[in-house]
């Protein structure tokens, strides 16, 4: 059983979220994603609409995803690798060579992102950034 994982906020669930989760199953049997957790993304610098737990919820119902756990930290990827026995770390494009270095532990796939949409320019097109949500 091959073994992927990946990592993200996935706030505002759309479908260039769906499209890198379709693609990252594709690349094995079983796929994990940590979702990032609202006091990570603090850390990150993103303020989340849905909470941790409504993003779980969320990803949990997408038919790619076989596990989701939280992602707490920059540093826990080497730890996942191993407790979870992963074979391929996937992240899109616009991390590109940011995680190289977990080449020492697993296979390493950067797929390319959905250009044209993201959760800013949803919150950005609703107005929501001038309500600070
Ligand atoms: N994504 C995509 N196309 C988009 C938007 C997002 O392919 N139009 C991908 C991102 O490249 C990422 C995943 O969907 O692989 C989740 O995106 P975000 O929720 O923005 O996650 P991010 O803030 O990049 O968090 O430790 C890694 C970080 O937690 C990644």
């Amino acid at each position: 059983m091959k073994r992927v994982i990946t990592y993200g906020t996935f706030d505002l669930l759309h479908y260039g979220h769906i499209n890198l989760l379709k693609r990252a199953k594709e690349l094995g049997d079983y796929l994990i994603v940590a979702v990032s957790t609202n006091e990570f993304n603090e850390i990150k610098g993103k303020k989340s609409y849905f909470t941790y737990d409504e993003r779980k919820k969320l990803v949990e119902a997408i038919r790619y995803v076989d596990l989701v756990i939280p992602e707490n930290s920059w540093d826990q990827k080497i730890d996942d690798i191993r407790e979870y026995r992963v074979d391929t770390f996937v992240i899109g494009d616009d991390w590109k060579g940011k995680f190289d270095f977990l080449n020492d532990y697993c296979e390493v796939v950067y797929l390319s992102r959905t250009p044209e949409i993201s959760t800013s320019k949803i919150k950005s097109e609703l107005g929501l950034s001038a309500l600070k949500i």
